[in-house]
Parts: structure tokens; C-alpha cells; sequence
């Protein structure tokens, strides 16, 4: 469950075991993982982002995000901490098909994932969804609610997804701190009552 953990002198004396959670965060090109870490993150997010080139086009899937202009290339890194000795590390990770090799090393050691989902595109998060699955990774799907996109409600979307009863579906807005805070809550509990 620990990623890192490592002790480091108290002022008072003595050491304190300070642990770092690792979290993923996933989905499909443009559904605002980017926009998730640097919601919450307390650090400067770590941006690899690049403007999409011409050598990305017919690559690069853009149907639906045409208006995004920058792709995360590498990954997102954030940090959350939420006691004196407990972080959180958040890593999003490369939405397009041509990083899949990176996925592997990210999931190493991690707490568990966000597959974050767009109701107007939700078959992007399927891959995502399953490479999880498969990993036996726990993860929570987060609905971020994009203007102009129908709601729908968790049991929709759970069904049209083919979760299980036990996977949470949240709704959220990946630009809202709390609503952030809610979801990363929601899947630290999971995984702990799936371990
Ligand atoms: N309306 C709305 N826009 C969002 C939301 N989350 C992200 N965006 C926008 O959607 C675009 C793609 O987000 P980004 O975080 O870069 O997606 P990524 O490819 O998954 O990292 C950006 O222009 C964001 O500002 C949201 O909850 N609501
Ligand atoms: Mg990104």
C-alpha cells in the first residue's frame, strides 16, 4: 500500500514513519485529468504538456476535444498532504493510445485510481476501466459533469460501464476543490475496505 515510506527527525527527537499514497488518475484524451491534479494539488502541478503538433494529427484522436490545444505527453504530478506524516501523490496518467507502455511502471505501488469519464464520450474510460480491472487495482469512476453534457446518474452509468456493485460512481467537476476532495476520499476508503 505504501509507495514510500521513510523516517525523517521530529524537532522534538525521536522519528515519525511519514508514508505517501500513490493515486492515479486515468481516463480518456480531454476528460480533465490535467485539470484534476492542478485542482487539488498544494504543489505546482508538474505539467508535460505539449502543444498538439501536426505529427499528432491522425495520431491523436481529437474528435470532441477539438478545442484543447495542449496534451499532457509525459504525466501529471500533484501532492496532497493530508496529515504531518501522510501524503497524497496524485499521477495522471498520458491519455493517448501511443503511451499505453508507461501505464505498467505508474501503477507500481499505487493505493488505487480515478478513471475519470465524460457521459458524452464515456466508452473512452472502458480501457482504462479494464486495464484496472485486470490489475485487480481498486478504483472509483468519476463523472466529470462538462457543461452541456446530459446527466446521468450512477446507476446509468454504471451499467452502461459494466461495473460491479462494489466499484463507487461519483459525479464531480475536476475544477472544484472539494468536489475534488470528495472523490479522492471516496477512493481512499474503497481501497481500504478492499484491502
Ligand atoms: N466544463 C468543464 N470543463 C472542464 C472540466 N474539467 C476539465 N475541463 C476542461 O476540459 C479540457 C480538457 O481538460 P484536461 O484536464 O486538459 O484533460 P486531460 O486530457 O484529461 O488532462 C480543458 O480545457 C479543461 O479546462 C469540467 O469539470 N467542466
Ligand atoms: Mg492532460
Amino acid at each position: 500500500m505504501e509507495f514510500a515510506g521513510f523516517d525523517r527527525p521530529r524537532p522534538s527527537g525521536g522519528t515519525l514513519t511519514a508514508t505517501a499514497l500513490k493515486i492515479l488518475v486515468a481516463g480518456g484524451f480531454g476528460v480533465g485529468k490535467t485539470t484534476m491534479v492542478g485542482t487539488i494539488s498544494e504543489i505546482r502541478p508538474l505539467h508535460t504538456e505539449e502543444l498538439l503538433s501536426d505529427r499528432g494529427v491522425g495520431v491523436d484522436d481529437v474528435s470532441g476535444v477539438e478545442r484543447k490545444v495542449a496534451t499532457t505527453v509525459a504525466l501529471d504530478f500533484g501532492r496532497i498532504t493530508i496529515r504531518q506524516d501522510l501524503w497524497l501523490y496524485l499521477f495522471g496518467t498520458p491519455g493517448q493510445d501511443r503511451f499505453w507502455f508507461m501505464w505498467d511502471e505508474l501503477a507500481l505501488g499505487a493505493l488505487g485510481a480515478v478513471v475519470l469519464a465524460d457521459t458524452r464520450r464515456l466508452a473512452d474510460c472502458f480501457p482504462a476501466v479494464d486495464y484496472f480491472e485486470q490489475l485487480k487495482l481498486p478504483f472509483v469512476v468519476a463523472v466529470n459533469c462538462f457543461d452541456g453534457a446530459r446527466r446521468h446518474d450512477p446507476g446509468k452509468v454504471r451499467r452502461a460501464v459494466g461495473l460491479d456493485e462494489t466499484t463507487p460512481v461519483i459525479m464531480c467537476d475536476a475544477r472544484n476543490r472539494s468536489s475534488v476532495k470528495e472523490v479522492l476520499t471516496m477512493l481512499v476508503t474503497h481501497a481500504m475496505e478492499v484491502r
